[in-house]
């Protein structure tokens, strides 16, 4: 059984455990209620996905691990719905990495800050940062444009799950290079992303940080070569082609 007493043998287990954790998160205060219809719709692409990581999407975890190894200043951006389906794992990547962690809100509220870092805190976080907000991503209105200073204001690439377009697009225009992770390839955010990973978060985190651990000897011509052998339009266009057209043999309900 799992933390939320669950069957690991059911068919539905992953899908079932993420809905539990995005309901304990709201119940913490964490997730916004947004936050559960935003997973409603990620889990409809997960569906036609055939709930797995397709190879695009190893592809693109594998080039994102490449280029956080490279970063000077990488930083792992998280919001409600990532405090709440990854936290211990957003750890270990940040860990892996030599990434920051950087809680960063949509529906931003000095009690969501607070609970969200004190529960990544609870996760093993050594040091959480976006509680200052004495930095701002130019060109989005306030409360959504606050950011650390020597966090994401100062970070090289930034992975940015679960993210609306126009911070997306804001931050891109910042010349940061974006990892970003979202099951809808043709959302602005993964358009934008110079690495889309098309999968759940749930999957994709875990997978980023067992390229990291592989990759950790690499020398730097190999991970550039990595990162200039992955394309993002092609593998944008490999998870439309999986969504539209995919054979899927459909889940057990
Ligand atoms: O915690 P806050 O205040 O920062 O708010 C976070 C949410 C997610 C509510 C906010 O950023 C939002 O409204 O996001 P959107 O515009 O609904 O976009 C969320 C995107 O994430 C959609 O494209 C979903 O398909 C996708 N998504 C949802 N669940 C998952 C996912 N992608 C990967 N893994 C998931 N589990």
């Amino acid at each position: 059984m799992s933390d939320v007493d669950l069957p690991e043998d059911h068919p539905r287990y992953e899908s079932l455990l993420t809905r539990h954790r995005i309901e304990d998160g709201v119940e913490k205060g964490l997730t916004s209620q947004q936050g559960l219809i935003a997973q409603g719709r990620g889990e409809t692409f997960d569906y036609l996905l055939g709930e797995e990581t397709i190879p695009s999407a190893d592809d693109a975890a594998r080039a994102a691990a490449a280029q956080l190894l490279l970063a000077d200043h990488p930083v792992l951006s998280v919001n409600g719905n990532v405090a709440a389906l990854v936290p211990e794992e957003t750890v270990t990547l940040a860990n892996a990495v030599g990434a920051d962690i950087e809680v960063n809100l949509f529906h931003r509220t000095d009690e969501r800050m607070a609970a969200i870092a004190d529960h990544l805190r609870e996760h093993g976080a050594s040091e959480v940062k976006g509680l200052t907000g004495d930095g701002e991503i130019p060109g989005l209105s306030h409360d959504r444009a606050t950011v650390d200073a020597d966090g994401i204001g100062a970070a090289d690439v930034v992975v940015v799950p679960l993210e609306d377009g126009d911070r997306a697009e804001a931050l891109a225009a910042a010349g940061k290079t974006e990892i970003v992770i979202d099951l809808n390839p043709l959302s602005r955010s993964a358009q934008t992303a110079a690495i889309p990973i098309v999968d759940n978060i749930i999957r994709a985190v875990p997978n980023i940080t067992a390229h990291a651990t592989d990759l950790a000897d690499a020398d730097q011509a190999t991970l550039t070569g990595i990162i200039d052998d992955f394309d993002p339009d092609a593998a944008r266009a490999a998870a439309e082609r999986a969504i539209r057209d995919g054979s899927l043999a459909a889940p057990d309900e």
